[in-house]
């Protein structure tokens, strides 16, 4: 190996999505390896922990849990805060995004009414007390830390931008739009030159 391998599902998405932009604002040259879903069940015991993504680095046995990856990305490249508690306060705003991955996750295996309604409940109660949360914890913004991105910054970004999208079926794309400091996150993310660089490439 002799560069970096991040990883990942073949899909621009969540944990794996999160990761490829850190690299990319990292200025890492890494290999963006893409695994088909057929391929995955062959795959899933050999991870670490038996999900992806998961960061290849010469030298080093492969990482995985998408914070522990973003953390070490964002450590060594100044993307991460270098003050303990302002890192630690990052680190929960991103325990608060896979908070939120795991109360969607149930869905996922659900059909007709039971996924509508399970969707609409989550609607109704938790996505808009998840949104508060993430709204009361950032400071002046534009990114959750002020104005330099973080790691933390792409975790928000792909969350929101994931129900923004109007994709989560039952849920309005428009669940997040009464919290403008989560959008403002949202909206720097997607417009800085280093994510612009990355969906520009493809
Ligand atoms: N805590 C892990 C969760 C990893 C995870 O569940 N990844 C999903 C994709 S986003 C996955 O691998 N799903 C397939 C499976 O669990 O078999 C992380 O943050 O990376």
């Amino acid at each position: 190996m002799n560069k970096p391998r991040l990883i990942y599902f073949d899909a621009p998405v969540s944990r794996g999505e999160e990761c490829r932009l850190a690299l990319r604002l990292a200025g890492i040259d890494f290999e963006d390896v893409r695994i088909k879903g057929a391929d995955w069940p062959a795959m899933k015991a050999q991870t670490p922990y038996g999900g992806l993504p998961v960061l290849e680095l010469p030298g080093h046995p492969p990482l995985a849990h998408s914070i522990a990856i973003l953390v070490l990305i964002g450590r060594r490249h100044g993307l991460h805060p270098t003050d303990d508690f302002e890192a630690a306060r990052h680190e929960g705003v991103m325990q608060h995004v896979e908070d939120l991955r795991a109360a969607m996750a149930p869905t996922f295996d659900m059909a007709g009414a039971e996924k509508q309604a399970a969707r609409e409940a989550l609607a109704a109660d938790y996505l808009p007390a998840w949104g508060a949360a993430a709204e009361r914890n950032i400071e002046a913004g534009p990114f959750f830390g002020g104005e330099k991105i973080h790691v933390a910054d792409l975790k928000l970004y792909m969350a929101v931008r994931w129900f923004s999208s109007g994709k989560v079926d039952h849920v309005p794309a428009t669940i997040f739009a009464g919290y403008p400091k989560l959008m403002g996150v949202h909206d720097a993310v997607r417009d800085h030159p280093g994510v612009k660089s990355w969906y520009a490439k493809s």
